[in-house]
Formats: C-alpha cells, sequence, structure tokens
C-alpha cells in the first residue's frame, strides 16, 4: 500500500502559535500534511520557538522593511513560492494581504478569525463581543479572498459568554476551540474532501449553504 501523499503548507504566524502548535500536534498524530515552514512578520515570536523545537523551517519577513504594503506582499508570496505549499495557512497573522497576494493564492489559502463571522471582522474581537453585551461568541474558520474576514465561511464553534468574562478569559476559551476546528478543516482538505470550487465550499460533494458548527461534526468537545 502506498500511502498518499501530504498535503505541503505554509504557516504564516505573528506571534504565540498556539494555532500552528495544534497543527504540529496534530501532524505528529497522523494528520496527512507536511508543514514545509513558517513564516513570521515578526522576529522574535514564540510561534517560532515551536516551529523550531518541531525541526520545521522558519522566515522571518519583517513588514517594518518595507516601504509598502504591496512590496511586502510581492515579497512574501515570492517566499512562499519557494516552499511551493498547496494551502497557505494563516494562523495568527496580524497582516492585511493585498488582491495582488490573494490573487496568487486563491482557493488556497485559510484563516481562523476569533469571532461568529460574520460579526466582528477585523480586530479586538472579544472585547467588542463583550461590550455589546453578546450572550455567545466563537471562532470562525474561513478560505481567505480579497475581502477582509469575508471569504467564504467553512467551520464554526460557539462559546457562551459569562456574566464575570472579560476579554482575556473569553479569548482562552475561544482559542481552546480554535484549537480544534482549524485542524479538522486542514484534514478535510488533505483528505480531498474540502474544495473552494468557483467560489463555493465544495464538502464531500455538496456546496456548503451555510457554515458548519463543530457541534454539527460529532466531534467530542473540551
Ligand atoms: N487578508 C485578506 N485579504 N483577507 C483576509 O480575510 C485576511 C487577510 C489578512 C489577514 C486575518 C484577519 C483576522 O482574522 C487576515 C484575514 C489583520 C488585521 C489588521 O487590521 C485585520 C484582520 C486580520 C488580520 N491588521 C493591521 C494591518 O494594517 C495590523 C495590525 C497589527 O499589526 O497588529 O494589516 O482577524
Ligand atoms: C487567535 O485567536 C487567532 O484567531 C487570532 O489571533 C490569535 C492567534 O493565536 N487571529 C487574529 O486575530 C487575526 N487577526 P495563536 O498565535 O496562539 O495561534
Amino acid at each position: 500500500m502506498t500511502k498518499p501523499d501530504k498535503l505541503p503548507l505554509v504557516v504564516l504566524i505573528s506571534g504565540s502559535g498556539s494555532n500552528l502548535q495544534a497543527i504540529i500536534d496534530q501532524a505528529a498524530a497522523g494528520l496527512a500534511v507536511e508543514i514545509r515552514a513558517v513564516v513570521s512578520n515578526r522576529p522574535g515570536v514564540r510561534g517560532l520557538e515551536r516551529a523550531e523545537a518541531a525541526g520545521i523551517a522558519t522566515r522571518v519577513l519583517d513588514h517594518k522593511a518595507f516601504p509598502d504594503r504591496e512590496s511586502y506582499d510581492l515579497a512574501l508570496a515570492d517566499l512562499l513560492d519557494e516552499f511551493q505549499p498547496q494551502l497557505v495557512i494563516l494562523a495568527g497573522f496580524m497582516r492585511i494581504l493585498s488582491p495582488l497576494f490573494i490573487q496568487r493564492f486563491r482557493g488556497r489559502m485559510l484563516n481562523i478569525h476569533p469571532s461568529l463571522l460574520p460579526k466582528y471582522r477585523g480586530l479586538h474581537t472579544h472585547q467588542r463581543a463583550l461590550d455589546a453585551g453578546d450572550s455567545e461568541h466563537g471562532a470562525s474558520v474561513h478560505y481567505v479572498t480579497e475581502e477582509l474576514d469575508g471569504g467564504p465561511l467553512i467551520l464554526q464553534a460557539r462559546v457562551a459568554i459569562e456574566p464575570e468574562d472579560n476579554a482575556v478569559r473569553l479569548a482562552e476559551r475561544v482559542l481552546a476551540k480554535e484549537h480544534i476546528i482549524f485542524p479538522m478543516v486542514i484534514r478535510w482538505i488533505a483528505e480531498g474532501r474540502l474544495t473552494l470550487t468557483e467560489g463555493r465550499v465544495i464538502k464531500d460533494g455538496k456546496a456548503l449553504e451555510k457554515p458548519l458548527y463543530l457541534t454539527d461534526t460529532g466531534a467530542p468537545e473540551p
């Protein structure tokens, strides 16, 4: 029996890299991906140490060294091309990517966002959910398009907001869900069960009419 090839990934990070760690851990447990490189726009972040500890190539491409977004994005796209990823993973990557970059990786790029999209695109999502008095919050995995946090949704997980919550505690509980749903979506892609085709998310041969929730997947929840 020949095993199917592993899905080559590049993971983009800006910080702690706990979502990266969840993917590394799943790969060690048999998820059929090969993380070819981890790229950070910030030097010295914890996620780079996590990658090194796992024997993964790391690169720092500091946006501060570039005069504008376009020149940064061009350098980033060229760097990624060195590794020939079939899938690019934004795992806490904090730089908006220009259309020129998106076009080069269309349909092959995922983001995890800490809100129940389409609510709270952009930054500071936990505080915004608390300030709005919401009863629930969560995280979303979506394909990346030119529209910031607006690409087709795949899988979401809900988190109940508690009366005494603050942004730090809420973020912790959301992160725990992120660590489940991000590797789950990557697994579907690695198994050839999920694609973005003509702008639609196709899972197991059927177009998704709405995003899936973690509770629909039969997976155990912490
Ligand atoms: N790029 C595109 N084109 N589309 C998306 O959906 C993207 C994207 C780049 C990143 C992640 C996103 C998130 O999940 C993401 C999705 C950064 C910012 C931001 O405002 C907003 C959303 C996201 C990532 N960044 C500031 C900027 O000027 C910098 C903030 C900082 O460095 O701390 O790029 O939340
Ligand atoms: C995660 O909560 C992720 O959803 C969020 O940043 C955190 C990164 O954590 N992403 C964004 O806010 C993107 N703008 P991690 O570095 O530990 O994976």
